[in-house]
């Protein structure tokens, strides 16, 4: 698998020459914000992750490409940072774990509350409903009702079902993040 990455992200590179992308990566407590920044970074998962104190920065310099990535922590007092990590970034990625379902209520919540701000109009949003590799997750269609997606009007918006631990979809991840550069 970190072949297939590695050949990934050179097809990446030679798409998009000199160019850049920084992306924002939010969502709750354990969605899987850290493991999703690991995976596309160096393809290695682990189930051990420590969970995120503030935010990790990561820049990932690959050819003539670089992706400057702030993974934010989830946990509720940490929320408040969210909107000055998203500001100014060309993507916010929202990533939500599509198996605990007791959360989408505040996953909703947090998303629209944080979409409201008057500094984020606009900026393009993708949504990841991670875990997809569990019995029971929640799929693409179930998201777009339980977070409200088809209420957001005022940017593009993406949502996947992806797995960090089996790597599904990322590719198409890597590829809607690409679209992204400039
Ligand atoms: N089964 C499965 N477990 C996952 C997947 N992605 C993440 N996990 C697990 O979910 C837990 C939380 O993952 P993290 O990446 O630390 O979550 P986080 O969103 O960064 O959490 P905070 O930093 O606290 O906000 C860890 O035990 C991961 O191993 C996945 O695709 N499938
Ligand atoms: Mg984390």
């Amino acid at each position: 698998m970190p072949g297939f990455f590695a050949s990934l992200f050179q097809w990446f590179s030679g798409l998009f020459f000199s160019k850049q992308a920084e992306i924002a990566v939010v969502g709750l407590q354990a969605s899987g914000k850290t493991s999703f920044v690991n995976v596309i970074t160096s393809g290695q998962w682990s189930e051990e992750v420590v969970p995120t104190v503030a935010f990790n920065f990561r820049k990932i310099r690959k050819g003539n490409v670089t992706l400057k990535i702030w993974d934010v922590a989830g946990q509720p007092k940490f929320r408040t940072m969210w909107e000055r990590y998203c500001n100014g970034v060309d993507a916010i990625v929202y990533v939500v774990d599509a198996v605990d379902q007791d959360k989408f209520k505040s996953a909703k919540f947090e998303l629209h509350q944080l979409l409201a701000q008057p500094t984020l109009t606009g900026v393009p949003l993708l949504v990841l409903g991670n875990k997809n590799d569990l019995d029971g997750h929640a799929s693409v269609k179930d998201l777009i009702t339980y977070l409200q997606l088809d209420k957001i009007s005022d940017r593009p918006v993406s949502c996947y079902s992806c797995s960090m631990k089996s790597q599904h979809n990322l590719d198409i991840v890597l590829q809607w993040l690409a679209g992204r550069s400039h």
